[in-house]
């Protein structure tokens, strides 16, 4: 089949999954040319077999609150694809996650896996459970129950998961005790581990520092400084607070953040203080940023995004599809000269379309936020030798990784006239590595 039609085909097979949809079609379309370079991939119905997970497990958790009432929830695992290493990806708990979600997350981790120089294939996984209100204890309960059910599909060298939305260093210690009691082993088995019982140092803020990392990168092609820059960043999560952090580190402003209820406002740059305050606010307390702009009397938009602000820089590092084409827009139309993702898709096709006309420097999730399974890949490395390597030594292979997938995205992504077309350049390093692995393999 030829690749276009392969997207047409799925379309009809899985009309209720607009978000695997576009992923998969975004992939696709800007591989086609390569893809129809190699006739033997075709003649293996190559395309098709990388689009559809290998397998996806999905479950009823079943879980007692503090009430003492019986809830239930869904549960899943993609496994997607693990031609060139284990299954890995996160877990995400998040009231909007359903299938369509996981597999396009599943999707796009087997390609930002491959780039990662790694070897670790792509999964991704969670529930609608919403950790939002919910005391340790039902947490603990709940990550005790998901476990329970998905531990056999998982292993050090079979499946391992880690942390995405909702899920940090508390659930993945919770998931992995659970783990460990069931599995009767102690080799790792999930990544974003707390220090004592085998986490890597720097996995916290490997995602954040990782993105800005790619984005120096990029903008050392066009001699720019990060110095001064005003960078405008949606969330206030992992991701997006350890992205503010390097970013001031370096000089740059971080004028605005976000969480689902709207944004904050500040046109001079958040302080030092002002950041560890959202930090503690949002990773301890799980509060609401509209908390911040009381506090410190900032602008605060109920509803709002942060895409409508003068700025150089924008790194959404929210979710799926936060912004869209008149986002976009306003974005080109104040200035913005780079945008690198934090989040994965967090640009609709119609802003990515805006972006590469514009001719800016577009940074696709799946390179820019790879640093977060990066740095995961290095804890399977030190879990699997036993051994802790210290923060300048993950940072420094960190860096190395990013400018690597950097590299990639330039030699499979430059066009005729010297701009670099990173969403290509992602997409065609990603998927040769793993189409040569899958020929290798046969037909599976
Ligand atoms: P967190 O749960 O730590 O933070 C998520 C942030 O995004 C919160 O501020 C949350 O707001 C906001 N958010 C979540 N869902 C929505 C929504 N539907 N609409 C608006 N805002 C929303 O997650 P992470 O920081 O880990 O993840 C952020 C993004 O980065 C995700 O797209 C994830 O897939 C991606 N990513 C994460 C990696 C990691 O290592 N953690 C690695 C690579 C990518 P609120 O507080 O109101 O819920
Ligand atoms: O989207 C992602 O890359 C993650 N949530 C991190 C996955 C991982 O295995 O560290």
């Amino acid at each position: 089949m030829k690749a276009i039609d392969v997207v047409n085909d799925l379309k009809r097979r899985f009309p209720a999954e607009p978000e695997y949809i576009q992923a998969v079609e975004e992939v696709v379309s800007t591989i086609e040319d390569v893809y129809n370079e190699h006739p033997e991939f075709e003649r293996v119905n190559l395309i098709e077999r990388l689009c559809i997970p290998d397998r996806i497990f999905s479950f009823r958790v079943s879980w007692i609150d503090d009430k003492g009432r019986v809830r239930n929830n869904m549960g899943y695992r993609v496994q997607h694809n693990n031609a060139i290493g284990p299954y890995k990806g996160g877990i995400r708990f998040h009231s909007s996650v359903n299938l369509s979600i996981l597999k396009f997350l599943a999707f796009e981790q087997t390609f930002k896996n491959s780039l990662t120089t790694l070897a670790m294939g792509g999964a991704k996984g969670g529930s609608d459970f919403s950790p939002r209100g919910k005391s340790d204890m039902e947490v603990m309960r709940f990550c005790q129950a998901f476990v329970a059910e998905l531990w056999r599909q998982l292993g050090p060298d079979r499946d391992v998961p880690a942390g995405d939305i909702g899920v940090g260093g508390r659930e993945v210690g919770y998931m992995y005790g659970m783990y460990k009691k069931m599995a009767r082993e102690n080799t790792g088995t999930f990544t974003g581990k707390a220090l004592e019982f085998g986490g890597s140092l720097v996995r916290p803020e490997a995602t954040g520092y990782g993105n800005v990392y790619f984005l120096l990168n990029m903008l050392a092609t066009r001699g720019i400084d990060i110095k001064g820059k005003r960078v405008a960043i949606s969330g206030s999560g992992n991701v997006a607070t350890y992205t503010a952090k390097k970013l001031m580190a370096l000089g740059a402003k971080v004028i605005s953040m976000s969480d689902s209820d709207g944004c904050i406002h500040v046109p001079d740059g958040l302080s030092e203080e002002q950041l560890e305050y959202i930090f503690t606010l949002k990773n301890l307390y799980r509060g609401r940023i509209s908390e911040f702009a009381e506090e410190y009397g900032c602008e605060y938009v109920p509803g709002g995004k942060p895409w409508g602000y003068p700025c150089d820089i924008a790194m959404p590092s929210a979710t799926q599809n936060e912004l869209d084409g008149d986002a976009a827009r306003a974005l080109l139309a104040n200035g913005c000269i780079a945008v690198s993702e934090g989040a994965n898709m967090p640009s609709t096709p119609e802003a990515i379309k805006e972006f590469l006309a514009a001719r800016i420097l577009y940074a696709p999730g799946k390179a820019a936020n790879a640093g977060g399974v990066s740095v995961s890949g290095l804890e399977m490395a030190q879990n699997a030798q036993k051994q802790a390597w210290t923060a300048e030594e993950v940072d420094e292979k960190l860096r190395r990784i990013m400018a690597d997938i950097h590299a990639q995205c330039v030699k499979y992504g430059q066009e005729a006239d010297g701009y670099v077309n990173y969403v290509k350049g992602a997409n065609t390093a990603g998927f040769m590595k793993v189409a040569r692995a899958m020929m290798a393999q046969g037909v599976l």
